[in-house]
């Protein structure tokens, strides 16, 4: 029990500039080396930005809208999170080694810091990026349910260490300017939580292109519908539930909180709003990026 404990609630440890969670960096040689596959499909993200949800909807594409099969295990085994090392919990990297091809990976490692694998083997990688503001918001109630992540401190001083970088997995903004840049090399699918919500099928079918997949109008309908919020909320292997309320209390905030746009509106003062907006614009100057803040 005391080991277990003393797993949680620690400080983040720099890897190359990257705050990370100490069992990350201790590991980062085990990260570093990971071995991609050509048919690997790499889902990249900054966290609380649509993960779950576009993993979800991959593996129904994957599994041609079959809803069984796509319950046939818990989203973060179908879609392992390739650099999450936690002792005796967690690790990505050897769960994903004995994981027959096509394999589908989760990481929301910077792009700087992808290992070199996935480039020399020219994966194909999906990007999904959501507002900042929300993202914040999504953040702080993570922080505060899932124990591997320091206390977050109140709403007021979680947002200066968002805005400053000081989270795991680092800057939001270098973030989805770093995959922004990198999609003019390599085949990556850049989308938006917004457009997910504002047009999910126009979403899907980009997926699918993407993809190079058929999918009948049958189960694009079962896909539209089985990747709702409110699927999603109730199901056992999307939910996250199916971890230890020692990873993840749900009862201090759910891990499917409330998936909306424009929630950040309840949570920022207008000072707090004024200040970020002033920040948003010097740090995307010069970038073709732009984002739905509401829709
Ligand atoms: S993680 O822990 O970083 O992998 O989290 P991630 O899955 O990226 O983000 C969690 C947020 O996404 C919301 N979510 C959804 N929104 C709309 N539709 C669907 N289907 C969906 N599935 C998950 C989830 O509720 C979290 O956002 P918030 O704002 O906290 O509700």
């Amino acid at each position: 029990m005391e080991e277990r404990e003393s797993v949680f609630r620690r400080q983040l440890v720099k890897v190359h500039n990257v705050p990370l969670f100490w069992s990350i960096a201790e590991e980062w040689a085990q990260v570093e080396t990971f071995q991609a596959r050509t048919d690997d499909l790499l889902i990249a993200t900054y966290p609380k930005s649509g993960t779950t949800w576009i993993s979800e909807i991959v593996d129904m594409i994957y599994n041609d809208g079959d809803v069984e099969r796509c319950q046939r295990d818990a989203i973060f085994n179908r879609v392992p999170f390739m650099e999450l090392i936690i002792p005796g919990m967690s690790n990505g990297v050897t769960q994903l080694a004995e994981r027959p091809s096509p394999r589908l990976v989760k990481t929301h490692l910077p792009v700087q810091l992808l290992p070199k694998s996935f480039w020399e083997n020219n994966c194909k990688m999906i990007y999904v990026a959501r507002n900042p503001k929300d993202v914040a918001v999504s953040f702080y109630y993570f922080h505060q349910m899932a124990k591997m992540h320091p206390e977050p401190g109140t709403w007021h001083e979680f947002l200066e260490k968002f805005v400053a970088g000081e989270v795991v997995f680092g800057s939001w903004y270098d973030h989805v300017k770093g995959w922004w840049e990198k999609k003019k090399s390599h085949p990556i699918l850049y989308l938006f939580y917004e457009d997910m919500k504002e047009n999910p099928r126009c979403e899907l079918q980009k997926v699918t292109q993407f993809l190079e997949k058929e999918v009948t109008e049958e189960a694009q309908e079962k896909i539209l519908h089985h990747t709702t919020f409110q699927e999603m909320q109730k199901n056992p292997t999307s939910n996250y539930k199916l971890l230890s309320t020692g990873e993840m209390d749900h009862s201090v905030s759910p891990f499917m909180r409330k998936g909306i746009t424009g929630d950040w509106k309840n949570h920022f003062t207008v000072a707090q709003n004024e200040r970020f907006d002033k920040d948003y614009t010097e740090k995307m100057a010069g970038s073709t990026l732009k984002f739905q803040m509401e829709i």
